[in-house]
């Protein structure tokens, strides 16, 4: 009788051990949620070659946010690309801007990764639709 009942004790448990999540700290969750994101190429409509990324940063009262530390992944929504890198620049207050290179035509998006003056970590991802072949 002992037996059974630590088997129908291990029964209970088992599945709350499976379903619990597996521990995994994905990097890509965004430690600044408040923070408004917009991406703006150039040329626009963006087109294969040499372009410009503009991303404004902005707080949830809507002013600027200075002094962040931004980087640019372009990647296409196929597999087998390799994905662009680029560095930002903040030009204007809250606006960072990078020299990217648009390598095909399709779909792409862009992965930002910054470092808020606050220390906070931001990660967003924004769709680059459409970009025109020349
Ligand atoms: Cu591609």
């Amino acid at each position: 009788m002992k037996m059974m009942q630590r088997f129908l004790v291990f029964l209970a448990i088992a599945p709350m051990t499976i379903l619990v999540p597996s521990g995994c700290s994905k990097s890509s969750t965004d430690g600044a949620p408040d923070v408004k994101v917009e991406l703006r190429m150039s040329p626009d409509p963006p087109t294969v070659g040499q372009g410009t990324a503009t991303v404004t940063l902005t707080d949830k009262d809507g002013g600027p946010l200075r002094g962040a530390t931004l980087k640019l992944e372009g990647n296409m929504n196929h597999a087998g690309m390799k994905p662009v890198f680029a560095d930002a620049k903040e030009l204007d207050p809250g606006k960072y801007e990078a020299s990217v290179n648009l390598t095909m035509g399709g779909d792409w998006f862009f992965l930002i990764d910054a470092v808020l003056a606050d220390g906070r970590r931001l990660k967003r991802k924004i769709d680059v639709p459409g970009v025109k072949s020349r």
